[in-house]
């Protein structure tokens, strides 16, 4: 069973969105196996988007993710990667599909409410960054 690491961004926590979030995720077929509310600091945040140090959103970006508290998961599911960037949709929510969690509920390309890993190697990366393997817990018969 393959894992991905979502993160449901401060702009969602602010607009009580967690609960319709996980709603949908669930829906979408994904077991929650870990969770936590906690809230990253500038340099946490800067680590955690370390690969886009160079891009011009770079600063941006970690002001917003160090704005407020934010929601890690780790999801299982098959091929949960790949499923989940479709249920969460384009980066800009602008040109995300209808019926995803950033065309539903995201403001901006910067503000899109959720995270998802972009590979399998990075959501064992991303999931190691947030939780301990005693976190997470592989029940869910
Ligand atoms: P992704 O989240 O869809 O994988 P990435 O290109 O990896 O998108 O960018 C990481 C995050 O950086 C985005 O989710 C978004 O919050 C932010 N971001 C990306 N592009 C821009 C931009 O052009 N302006 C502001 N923020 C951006
Ligand atoms: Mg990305």
């Amino acid at each position: 069973m393959e894992r991905t690491l979502a993160i449901i961004k401060p702009d969602g926590v602010r607009k009580q969105l967690i609960g319709a979030i996980i709603d949908k995720i669930e829906r979408a077929g994904f077991k929650v196996v870990a969770l936590k509310l906690t809230r990253l600091t500038k340099a946490t945040a800067g680590e955690f988007y370390a690969v886009h140090k160079e891009r011009g959103f770079y600063g941006e970006l970690v002001e917003f993710m160090s704005s407020g508290a934010c929601v890690p998961m780790i999801l299982e599911k098959d091929n949960a990667v790949a499923d989940f960037r479709t249920l969460i949709g384009a980066t800009d929510p602008a040109k995300a599909a209808d019926g995803t969690i950033r065309k539903l509920y995201a403001s901006s390309v910067g503000e899109n409410v959720i995270h998802g890993s972009d590979s399998i190697e990075n959501a064992k990366l991303e999931g190691a960054f947030f939780f301990s393997t005693q976190d997470v817990v592989a029940m869910h018969a």
